[in-house]
């Protein structure tokens, strides 16, 4: 065993037990230390500047909590979250999370992997992450804001254009931001637009922010199928989720002249072999905030599969493209094994962390190409990062102009991807790339700086 690969195994051990019970964390950090042996052996200064060690703790982890009335008068009690992983290459940059299952663990699993994956943007992001267990659903409109007037109060303390810059994660959309916005102008009384990104149009957003994290995932399966010859026109496609991601996923799968026949939510899911009808679907979610069994109650080609996650449709069809857009750990090994034996030939991230690692395993045993979150859906927080560009500036941008932005971003990380894993010897592997380039970027920075 080399000093490198002995360090990897005896930080992990470290990990594991400073932060018990923190499974998705744990199981972050495995991904990334799984990728970093020949880095280490390359580089051994990275384990002599205790690197690994630094690189797992976060530079600030803030617990509050979120008290607020309901419409009854009855008072709750959440618990507010923000982790300030990383500043090496710039202020923490990460979204929100509102959703019941969120806990520490689960906000430092993705802060930590916002780190790298805001490296990849070549943009000067740091990375952070937060949110809440609080679970917007049946909430009315009241509830919510009061809701984000209360979390803001606490955390406006921590955040700032040139200091943490939050935006939205599941449960957290353009009205929340709005709600967290107003919030912080009024306590600070400043019209800082850079402390929040993901903000309406007319208030310092940026266009294409909504569409970008979707859009750019299928423009990074697009570059992968390339490599192969093969491309999204034609192409019969599933997408988990039916949120911001997976509606603009599927928005731009249809541009590019593939087919969508399946989403779901965690209800359900839907077969549509007429393709999805994203209008449909984004009125049903964004304006009547209904389940997606309202879709195949609306329209006539689709059919409603009750307590069945998307990949269940792959028995129904054939699958040339899977995007799991919703959630952690949702492509599991049985996932996996319907999509390779419909033909699978690429599944690109749109989530965090939405498959697990025996799923990966055996997709690359199959041949599937596999875009890692990291550098799959990382449109989206570069995007927050030209958003933030247009606010230091005051300007604002075209649609076109940002958009092909975006697109040149996400051909950069493409081709940053593969690029690292040829030079580490792993050519064609997504995740050793996207794991090897974000580190070795964000770590240059932190031996740079030093120990601090
Ligand atoms: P939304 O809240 O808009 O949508 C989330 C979707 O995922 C909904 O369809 C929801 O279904 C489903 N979902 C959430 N939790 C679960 C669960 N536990 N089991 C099954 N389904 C679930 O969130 P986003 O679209 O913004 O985020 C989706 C994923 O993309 C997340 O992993 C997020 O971290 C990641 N991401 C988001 C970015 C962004 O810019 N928004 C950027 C990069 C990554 P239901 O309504 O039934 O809960
Ligand atoms: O996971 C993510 O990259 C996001 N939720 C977007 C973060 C951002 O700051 O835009």
């Amino acid at each position: 065993m080399t000093p490198g690969s002995r360090r990897i195994a005896e930080v992990y051990d470290q990990v594991i037990g400073r932060n018990p019970g923190e499974t998705e964390f744990h199981q972050a950090v495995s991904e990334v230390f799984d990728s970093l042996h020949r880095v280490l052996a390359k580089h051994p200064e990275y384990v002599d500047a205790s690197i690994l060690e630094r690189i797992c703790e976060p530079e600030r982890q803030i617990i509050f909590r979120v008290p607020w009335t309901d419409d009854t008068g009855t008072v709750h009690i959440n618990r507010g979250f923000r982790v300030q992983y990383n500043s090496a290459l710039g202020p923490y940059k990460g979204g929100l999370r509102f959703h019941p299952t969120v806990l520490l663990g689960t906000v430092k699993f993705l802060g930590f992997e916002q780190v790298f994956k805001n490296a990849l943007t070549g943009l000067p992001i740091g990375g952070g992450k937060g949110g809440s267990d609080f679970d917007p659903k049946g909430r009315s409109e009241g509830e919510i804001m009061r809701f984000c007037q209360s979390f803001m109060t606490e955390a406006y303390r921590h955040i700032g254009d040139r200091v943490d810059v939050p935006a939205g994660d599941i449960g957290v959309g353009r009205r929340e931001i709005g709600f967290l916005f107003g919030q912080y102008k009024r306590i600070t009384n400043r019209y800082e637009s850079g402390a929040l990104t993901g903000k309406g149009i007319t208030w310092g957003g940026s266009l294409v922010r909504t569409e970008a994290t979707g859009y750019g995932t299928v423009y990074f399966t697009e570059h992968m199928l390339h490599t192969r010859g093969r491309s999204l026109d034609g192409a019969t496609v599933l997408v988990s989720g039916s949120g911001n991601v997976a509606l603009y996923a599927i928005e731009k799968v249809h541009q590019l002249g593939g087919t969508v026949v399946g989403a779901s939510d965690s209800g359900g899911s839907v077969y549509d072999p007429d393709g999805i009808d994203v209008d449909l679907l984004r009125e049903i979610k964004e304006v009547q905030r209904e389940r997606i069994s309202s879709y195949a109650e609306q329209r006539g080609s689709a059919e409603y599969i009750p307590n069945r996650q998307v990949w269940a449709v792959a028995e129904k069809t054939s699958v040339d493209v899977a995007l799991p857009c919703a959630t952690q750990n949702e492509l599991d090994e049985d996932g996996a094994k319907l999509l390779t034996k419909a033909g699978v030939a690429a599944v690109a991230e749109g989530a965090n962390m939405p498959t697990t690692p025996e799923a990966i395993r055996l997709l690359r045993e199959a041949d599937v190409l596999f875009g890692p979150g990291k550098a799959a859906n990382a449109g989206g927080v570069a995007t927050s990062a030209l958003e933030m560009q247009q606010n230091a500036t005051r300007d604002s941008w075209t649609f076109d102009h940002t958009e092909q932005r975006l697109e040149e971003i996400m051909e950069s990380i493409h081709a940053r991807c593969a690029a690292t894993a040829e030079e580490y010897g792993t050519a064609g592997d997504y995740v050793s790339g996207a794991n090897i380039a974000g580190f070795i970027q964000v770590a240059d920075a932190m031996i740079a700086q030093g120990v601090i």
